[in-house]
């Protein structure tokens, strides 16, 4: 398959670990895929539940895959770009606070540039119960720490101690600082629409599949 919706198709109905072909090399990418939320077929791309994974990295590093699939990690920029540039996708976050209560926001349009377009973000078509606090991001340029593409004075990642689609700097911070419960503080990652830009989530998943066959 080359992508979690066609797994499913193919009869594949078990969220967890499959592998697909993957177009920016011809060869074959291990993804998570989450074969029952709102129909299934959505390829996760990032996953936050512990704080055990560093998100705190560098330009190079986003552009790969860090972290583990079974737990925390980034599915990495170039896979995203590859997977998502070349069609329709539509984009699912899922969010969980320190009460247990969830939350998602899906967009309908959703597609990440390549290398040279620095990773800009396109996303649009919010719908769901956690407000849209991407909207706003869309049109940007992904920025690191030790790569600044924000439309502020300062360094956006920096500041607020992560990686994002940063303008000056965000609504959204969901590759910031795991602080489970902690809300008090500018890095924490953060959905301004659940419950502003200091609270730090217990649970984030964003996952994306292609919106027709
Ligand atoms: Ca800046």
């Amino acid at each position: 398959p080359t992508s979690c919706k066609e797994a499913l198709r193919f009869g594949l109905n078990e969220s967890g670990i499959q592998r697909i072909y993957n177009p920016r090399n011809q060869q074959t990418l291990e993804v998570y895929c989450d074969q029952t939320t709102d129909g299934g077929g959505w390829m996760i791309f990032q996953r936050r539940r512990d704080g055990s994974e560093n998100f705190y990295r560098t330009w190079v590093e986003y552009q790969g895959m860090f972290g583990n699939l079974g737990n925390e990690f980034w599915l990495g920029n170039e896979n995203l770009h590859f997977l998502t540039g070349s069609g329709n996708c539509e984009l699912r976050i899922e969010l969980e606070d320190c009460a247990n209560l969830t939350k998602f926001a899906k967009y309908s349009s959703f597609s990440i540039g390549s290398a040279w377009e620095k990773y800009t973000l396109k996303v649009s078509g919010y719908s769901g119960n956690a407000g849209d606090s991407l909207s706003h991001h869309n049109g940007r340029p992904f920025s690191t720490k030790d790569v600044d593409n924000d439309s502020s004075s300062r360094n956006c990642a920096v500041a607020n101690h992560g990686a994002w689609w940063y303008t000056y700097c965000y609504y959204s911070n969901l590759n910031g600082k795991y602080l489970k419960c902690q809300t008090t503080t500018n890095r924490a990652a953060s959905w301004y629409t659940f419950h502003g830009v200091q609270y730090s989530m217990k649970f984030i998943e964003m996952k994306f599949r292609p919106s027709e066959d």
